[in-house]
């Protein structure tokens, strides 16, 4: 039994000193330590050997027992390191290599002249609200003094969508102008009033360089008790000056809206040719940017605002024009073509 057990430590050893990975030692185990393993078979086999010899063969039947159980966590031990260095390695990475560029996004022209506008009006103390782009012709034009079959619908060529809105309204339109929020705003709100509100509008129109059927608008709302012309024109002429340079002069003339009394346009004196003449103010020195004037007191009463109590004044601009003069884009189809040639450029 005793030479046995020697035989049996030598070929396990060997063998266990061979094994190459976890998956073999497992194999291993079970050859020799598992339930039909055989040192278990011989330790097994103890109770058949005579009483002098039993002594002796167990103690060194255990003893292999022990050193077998030992070298298999050891040799255990070691293969599990030799496997883990060997997944770092394969793992590795050179981290001086240079990585893939990643290609940097930027702003939309539009969404730029945006924000520079609404942070020029949130400075003077405007907030900035946005409303719906499909409208009922109540407040694209009823309530803004354009009853049906008023001429100056003809003004904002309408885009009617087959559509009924919630409360059973219809057609409804695509709005023109972002004049509707004047009404919404003061419906929800008392006076005094300061608000900005920008947002796409739509018109049917006949597209050009300086015309497109889809085009961002910011409406501007103030109303108050004592509020005047000198309102306006301040509150715009400051406008202008921190959005085209500080030495701007501009030009008010009478225009015509059906919501204000009285109504103007705005120009401020063409910033390339300082009032000369060029290309970009059509030789005329000074350059249209928008639309605006004192609130009409037929829109306030129809928000229940009394107008011998309250004033207040509107105005109204086209955002591309802005980044059109200041960039000298001479073609307003070219912001909503998605041509990246075009748009890289800001
Ligand atoms: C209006 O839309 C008025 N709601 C403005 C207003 C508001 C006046 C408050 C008084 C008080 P108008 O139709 O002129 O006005 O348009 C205003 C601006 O929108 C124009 O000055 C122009 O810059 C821009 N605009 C008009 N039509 C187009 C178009 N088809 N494509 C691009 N921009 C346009």
């Amino acid at each position: 039994m005793l030479e046995d057990l020697d035989k049996l430590k030598s070929e396990a050893l060997e063998k266990l000193e061979a094994l190459k990975d976890l998956k073999e030692l497992d194999t291993w185990r079970v050859n020799y330590l598992g339930r039909k393993g055989a040192l278990t078979q011989m330790l097994r086999g103890l109770s058949d050997l005579p009483a002098e010899e039993r002594k002796d063969a167990g103690t060194a039947a255990n003893k292999l027992k022990t050193l077998l159980e030992e070298t298999l966590a050891q040799k255990q031990d070691d293969l599990k390191k030799t496997e883990l260095k060997k997944r770092l390695e394969e793992s590795r990475i050179d981290v001086t290599l240079p990585g893939n560029p990643i290609r940097l996004g930027r702003l939309h022209p539009t969404t730029q002249i945006l924000r520079e506008t609404s942070s020029i009006f949130t400075a003077m103390g405007f907030e900035v609200v946005e409303g719906p782009e499909v409208e009922t012709d109540y407040y694209n034009f009823e309530a803004l003094n354009i009853p049906r079959g008023h001429p100056a619908r003809d003004m904002w060529d309408t885009l009617w969508v087959d559509y009924t809105n919630e409360k059973g309204e219809r057609p409804m339109l695509m709005r023109t102008h972002t004049s509707p929020m004047q009404i919404r705003f003061m419906e929800r709100r008392e006076p005094p009033i300061r608000v900005i509100m920008p947002g796409k509008v739509y018109r049917y129109e006949a597209i050009d360089a300086t015309h497109e059927s889809m085009f961002y608008q910011i409406e501007g709302l103030a109303v108050d008790k004592g509020i005047t012309m000198a309102d306006l024109k301040g509150t715009l002429y400051e406008f202008a000056r921190r959005l085209f340079g500080q030495d701007r002069r501009v030009r008010f003339r009478c225009d015509y809206f059906p919501f204000v009394e009285p109504g103007v346009e705005m120009a401020i004196d063409c910033f390339i040719c300082k009032g000369k003449g060029c290309r970009v103010c059509k030789d005329e020195g000074w350059i249209e940017i928008l639309g605006a004037g004192m609130v009409h007191p037929d829109v306030l009463r129809r928000v229940n605002c009394d107008p011998e109590i309250y004033t207040g004044f509107a105005f109204g601009m086209g955002l591309e024009r802005i980044p059109m003069l200041k960039y000298g884009i001479d073609d307003i189809r070219l912001f909503y073509s998605n041509d990246l040639r075009f748009l890289e450029q800001f």
